[in-house]
């Protein structure tokens, strides 16, 4: 067996110098393929009388199994050392700065809704979100608009399919429903802002079927007007910019506030263009209102122990204001030259600290 311990060595060696796939495979083939050397060896077995057979039989299955085990090695071995060339060629470097973008431009609706977010956020209000499509139980009844009350023609809903019960699911017609939902699983104290999208059926110069909120919820013991009064004031002031902006707050009626308030900011029209911050005129800018008890006690809440404010405003309406976007229209026709003018650039991110006036590029 002399010949064989030779032969074991000189395979053994070719494996572990084949530094490919395919020259190991070659080795593997050339020594135990069918015909390889080793496999010959174990055919002339047959010729051999039985004693011989069995000695040389157990040498030979050990070296073949031992060939057999050194390719499996370096085929292992092989396939990290692939593995390992592979990563060193794909590697990225997380440290090179990142490339200053040019081209893409922030939508203003994304802007405003950042910019009145990280207002309230300073205020310690988190943001909520809920469903579009909603049942009309969240979207009216919940919030003290009953069957046939006009407020559901008014808001120009748009009804979904019935279902086999009969029931039209709608298009949230405001973004009250997520407040309603907030409070059926929180208890108080309750801090919310609800920016999203909602609809009604209107569209002209200043209506679009499809137009975009912002609702803001503070529920808590012993919440009064003054709360509501100083929380919004504030937002008015921060949102644009003017430190001693005027802010009025006039009765209205809202089903699910009472007392309500619409609140107004101080501007002026003098010599054609709108002016934000001075002189004698007013412009509306949201709605506000105590809750009304009735919406209270629908989510759980005893109204004897707990009161609150809430707020809504449309994000179309203040972006417009505030960066003197004249159209509605404008906002949802995806026109690149549009976005050129009106847009932000993606990391300049507003906060309350870098006073949330970002430039138009
Ligand atoms: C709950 C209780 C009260 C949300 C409010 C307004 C007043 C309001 C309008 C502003 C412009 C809608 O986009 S707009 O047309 N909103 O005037 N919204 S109080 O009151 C709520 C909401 C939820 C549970």
């Amino acid at each position: 067996m002399q010949n064989l311990d030779e032969l074991s060595s000189e395979i053994l060696s070719a494996v572990e110098a084949a530094d490919t796939t395919d020259a190991l495979e070659a080795v593997r083939i050339d020594a135990l393929g069918k015909k390889g050397r080793i496999s010959l060896m174990m055919r002339e077995l047959g010729g051999m009388d039985p004693e011989e057979r069995k000695t040389a039989g157990q040498t030979l299955n050990t070296v073949k199994d031992t060939i057999a085990a050194a390719i499996e090695t370096r085929q292992a071995a092989l396939s990290r050392i692939a593995l390992d060339a592979r990563l060193a060629a794909e590697a990225v470097d997380v440290s090179l700065p990142s490339r200053p973008e040019t081209e893409a431009r922030l939508h203003p609706l994304s802007r405003t809704i950042e910019e009145v977010v990280a207002i309230f956020a300073e205020m310690g209000f988190t943001v909520a979100e809920g469903p579009d499509i909603e049942s009309d139980y969240y979207n009216f009844t919940a919030l003290n608009i009953p069957e046939e009350h006009p407020a559901r023609q008014e808001h120009d809903t748009f009804y979904l399919p019935p279902d086999e019960e009969g029931r039209r699911k709608v298009l949230r017609t405001h973004t009250s429903p997520v407040q309603i939902r907030t409070m059926e699983v929180t208890e108080p104290p309750v801090r919310i802002i609800v920016p999203g999208r909602t609809y009604r059926s209107d569209h002209d110069a200043t209506h679009s079927p499809m137009f975009h909120q912002c609702e803001g919820l503070v529920i808590g013991d012993g919440i009064h007007m003054g709360h509501l009064k100083g929380c919004l004031i504030d937002f008015c002031r921060a949102f644009f910019g003017v430190d001693d902006l005027p802010v009025r707050f006039r009765p209205s009626y809202f089903p699910f506030t009472e007392p309500s308030a619409e609140v107004d900011i101080g501007c002026t029209r003098d010599g054609g263009g709108l002016k934000i911050g001075a002189g004698d005129d007013w412009l509306e800018i949201l709605g506000s209102g105590m809750v009304n008890p009735r919406v209270l006690a629908n989510c759980g809440y005893d109204p004897e122990k707990y009161q609150g404010f809430a707020f809504g405003m449309g994000i179309e309406r203040i972006a417009m204001l505030k960066y003197g976007i004249p159209d509605l229209r404008t906002f949802y026709d995806s026109d690149l030259r549009w976005m050129r003018h009106y847009g932000f650039l993606p990391f300049d991110a507003p906060s309350i600290h870098a006073g949330l006036v970002g430039g138009t590029v």
